[in-house]
């Protein structure tokens, strides 16, 4: 497109169906900056989708799997440096430094925006920029928000129809002046004329930047994840937690799941898990056989947007529409229903390629295929993985995938209204030191088991592994402000409602990942973590002892049910101990927490640190 023309040629195309004039002003200014070959509007129908996956399939970016065995369903693989959140280069650019807090990169807003205004300049050169209406929550729920992405990535577009409410009925509810947040986002990989484009397109350089003031994102150089699917880390939880704050409500890192119990009680449990710890595992379990009646539903599994009701109470909602899940270790035994989610419909990343045509990745079962082609394009067999340590699919594989098909759907998933939060989960993946699970004794001291959470990295995010870092809410990298200032905003929300009369959710620190002198993990996990919130549920009823300890109350042997779990009183003593020394050491690490969060760090939490310190010396 040439660049005098561009409004005019934005102004000729917009569909009858957009009635929103500021939007397509800023749809004009973002494409005379990148200077696009041309504009498609997404309307979100099935049509579309299926031409822009036909168009990767036609440029090499997507493979159709074997119709057969996975019914319209396509494998990404994405160029080998681009294969994670990259935390280094996310930044969040408010006025002032301290806005941000010590936990983001921060840059101020004019420098930021004199380097994108480079970086963007003709960047989408030779691409086609699709515009993206999308709607985080059902289509005019209260709780819901409405975004739009630019981006030169069909990938993009079509994860997001999967992710979001993507198409034309946003339109509907925007109308002529609506709000949406704008979200700007490229590969960084402009065509020259006639130049031939690569598989995955992507740049070395990369920025994932957020402007809270003015609830815009903008993203240079990456096409993966959340990264590039600006409605999921970006919106729904940076830019969405601003908003939050500002407007008194919350966005959380959390999975939202609906426990029924055999008296056919329903409770609504929200839980906060580090990226890659289990989250869609626990948002989809299915209990143990021997726990008759008990059923477990699914709202979300990733992301909650929670706002105050009328009578007090919180409601949840799942912004998101679909799964961006962890390939590697989901299986039929791990996650049944996440298995039967996957049939068909599905966008698969960076997993390996079966001979006949299909989707393989570790883990997914007990014997690996004789061959499959690995995510970067090489043969590869069980005996080379022996040999050289290589996987067939990245350790951060995803799939994304409709939220419809799970087949533990949650009936109320899709109310606009939300659904009521009886308690909050807080976990990390730590082989020593917390125990499987504690109950906070009140408000704020589950907002301080919350805010010193830590784990183990893992894959989810570019850098090392393995190693512990504090990760407070599991909102560490996506907390949108001061993070000081965000456990202020829970424990003021948590004072207001109280003061309402209302009966605020229990808190709870659970921890699945304790390990043995063996190294390996002690509890069972997965289904078995029901016997963890049948104990919770009965604790909520009232109906449960458990035994108080310097963290909290956590349950005694006899508190479980262990109906058809062979689990001796020693292996609980495992996973349930706390070991005062072990706990004095990790007292210090919440204390330099604290510390490096000491700008605007709310007094409760030293005090109930100090509270801590003296159970466990007394
Ligand atoms: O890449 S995403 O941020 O979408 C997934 C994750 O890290 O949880
Ligand atoms: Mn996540």
């Amino acid at each position: 497109m040439n660049h005098p023309d561009i409004n005019a040629q934005v102004a000729a195309q917009v569909p009858a169906w957009v009635r929103h004039r500021k939007l397509v002003e800023w749809v004009q200014q973002v494409a005379a900056l990148t200077q696009p070959e041309r504009i498609v509007w997404c309307d979100g129908s099935q049509e579309e989708y299926d031409r822009l996956c036909q168009q990767m399939v036609d440029a090499g970016t997507m493979r159709k799997l074997n119709p057969a065995k996975r019914p319209n369903s396509y494998l990404a693989c994405s160029a080998p440096s681009d294969v994670a959140r990259v935390e280094d280069r996310t930044f969040i650019c408010t006025e002032r430094k301290e806005d941000a807090g010590p936990t983001n990169n921060w840059i101020a807003p004019a420098e930021m925006r004199t380097t994108l205004d480079g970086l963007f300049e003709g960047s989408m050169r030779g691409r086609t920029m699709y515009v993206v209406p999308f709607s985080m929550g059902p289509l005019g729920s209260p709780i819901a928000h409405i975004g739009v992405e630019l981006s030169d990535s069909p990938y993009v577009a079509v994860n997001m129809r999967i992710m979001t409410r993507m198409g034309r009925a946003v339109y509907d509810v925007l109308g002529e002046d609506g709000e949406f947040v704008p979200c700007v986002h490229t590969v960084g990989a402009p065509l020259a004329a006639g130049q031939k484009d690569v598989a995955w397109p992507c740049n070395d350089t990369k920025y994932i930047v957020h402007f809270p003031a003015t609830r815009e994102i903008w993203s240079y150089g990456s096409g993966y994840g959340g990264n590039a699917l600006l409605g999921k880390k970006c919106f729904a939880l940076r830019i969405a937690s601003t908003m939050g704050r500002d407007e008194g409500w919350l966005a959380e890192h959390m999975l939202i799941l609906g426990v029924r119990s055999p008296e056919g009680r329903k409770y609504h449990v929200a839980a906060a898990f580090p990226s890659a710890c289990g989250k869609t595992n626990f948002a989809m379990l299915i209990p143990p056989r021997t726990m008759d009646g008990w059923e477990i539903t699914t709202i979300g599994d990733d992301i909650a947007w929670i706002k105050p009701g009328a009578d007090g109470r919180l409601y949840a909602i799942n912004p998101e529409a679909g799964y961006f899940g962890v390939a590697p270790g989901t299986s039929e035994k791990t996650n049944y229903n996440a298995m039967a989610t996957l049939k068909e419909n599905v966008i698969f990343t960076n997993v390996a390629l079966t001979d006949d045509g299909d989707v393989w990745w570790e883990g997914m079962t007990d014997t690996p295929p004789a061959h499959v082609i690995d995510w970067q394009g090489q043969d590869w067999t069980p005996e080379i993985a022996k040999a050289t340590g290589r996987k067939a699919a990245h350790p951060n594989a995803r799939f994304t995938a409709p939220a419809s098909q799970c087949p533990s759907i949650d009936a109320e998933w899709e109310n606009p209204k939300g659904v009521a939060i009886d308690a909050f989960v807080f976990g990390g993946r730590r082989s020593t030191t917390v125990p499987l699970v504690t109950e906070a004794r009140d408000w704020t001291e589950g907002v301080y088991m919350a805010a010193t959470m830590g784990s183990e990295t893992t894959a989810a995010a570019a850098g090392q592994q393995g190693v512990v870092r504090r990760d407070p809410f599991a909102m560490l990298p996506f907390c949108g402000y001061n993070m000081a200032g965000y456990f202020d905003h829970w424990l003021k929300l948590g004072a207001k409602l109280a003061q309402a009369g209302a009966t605020l959710p229990r808190i709870y620190c659970v921890n699945w990942f304790r390990k043995g002198a063996d190294g390996k993990f002690v509890w069972p996990g997965f289904g078995d973590n029901m016997r963890v919130l049948e104990w919770m549920v009965r604790r909520i009823e009232g109906a449960a002892g458990g035994n108080t300890n310097a963290f909290g109350v956590s349950p005694r042997y006899d508190d479980i049910d262990w109906r058809g779990l062979d689990f001796t009183p020693a292996q609980f003593e495992q996973v349930i101990s706390v070991d005062a020394d072990a706990w004095r050491a990790e007292l210090t690490l919440h204390s330099d927490l604290f510390k490096t969060l000491a700008h605007g760090l709310p007094e409760a939490l030293q005090q109930t640190r100090k509270a801590l310190e003296a159970r466990l010396d007394g």
